[in-house]
């Protein structure tokens, strides 16, 4: 048995697990209502998309560790749904990409920011950022541009995983290299993204971290080849297409 008390050969255990974590973050004042919301949208794309890692999307994801191992100051963006789904995961790859940790809200409130962090920290996250909150997004309200001046203000690349389409769009504009996880391929984020990862993040975080140890070693050019040889146009066109025609 596992953690949701249903055998892992069960043949939806990944999504009756995926739906348990985030029932679990609303419980625990860590997810937001909407984030059930937000999940049940995933669901059903990622039903389409075949429940599994789509060739474009491991293209991605390899384009995504390639842009975080050479960036000066990465950051990756945590949410209600993030911190839910893949706290040990996220943290891994801050550790292996030498990425930062910043709690970033769309529904903000400090009790979450700081349950979030806490949550990270019990998952081995050293240092989370999110509550200095001495920065702003240009172009956003009040509340959901705050950020932290030394992290995504300052970031050169950004993981924005699950991330509203406004937001997504306002960090495009500010010239960082933004890298999105999210499921619909049409979404705002997805489309203001230099790098669209459309697949669940369940199973793109992990792989972003297996890409990023096997290129840790790799100089600058090779890295480079790997961010210049993907085309996010043509990712983004092979998602729909799966999702639309199951090819
Ligand atoms: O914790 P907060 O306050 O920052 O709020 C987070 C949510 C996700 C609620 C907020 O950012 C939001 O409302 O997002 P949207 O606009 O609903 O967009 C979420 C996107 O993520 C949608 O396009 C979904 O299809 C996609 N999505 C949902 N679950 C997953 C996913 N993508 C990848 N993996 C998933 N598991």
């Amino acid at each position: 048995m596992s953690e949701i008390e249903v055998p892992e050969s069960h043949p939806r255990y990944e999504s009756l697990l995926t739906r348990h974590r985030i029932e679990d973050g609303v419980d625990r004042g860590i997810t937001s209502r909407q984030g059930l919301i937000a999940q049940g949208r995933g669901e059903a794309f990622d039903y389409l998309l075949g429940e599994e890692t789509i060739p474009s999307a491991n293209e991605a994801e390899r384009a995504a560790a390639a842009h975080l191992l050479l960036a000066e100051n990465p950051v990756l963006s945590v949410n209600g749904n993030v911190a839910a789904l893949v706290p040990g995961e996220i943290v891994e790859l801050a550790r292996v990409t030498g990425a930062t940790l910043e709690v970033n809200l769309f529904n903000r409130t400090e009790e979450r920011i700081k349950a979030i962090a806490t949550h990270l920290r019990e998952y081995g996250a050293d240092e989370v950022n999110g509550l200095t909150a001495d920065a702003r997004i240009p172009g956003l309200n009040h509340e959901r541009a705050k950020v932290d001046s030394d992290g995504i203000y300052a970031a050169d690349v950004v993981l924005v995983p699950l991330e509203d389409g406004d937001r997504a769009e306002a960090l495009a504009a500010m010239d960082k290299t933004e890298i999105v996880i999210d499921l619909n391929p049409r979404s705002r984020s997805a489309q203001a993204a230099s790098v669209p990862i459309v697949d669940n993040i369940i199973r793109a975080v992990p792989n972003v971290t297996t890409h990023a140890r096997e290129l840790a070693d790799a100089p600058a050019s090779t890295l480079q080849e790997h961010i210049d040889g993907f085309d996010r146009s043509a990712a983004l066109e092979a998602a729909e297409k799966r999702i639309r025609q199951g090819v």
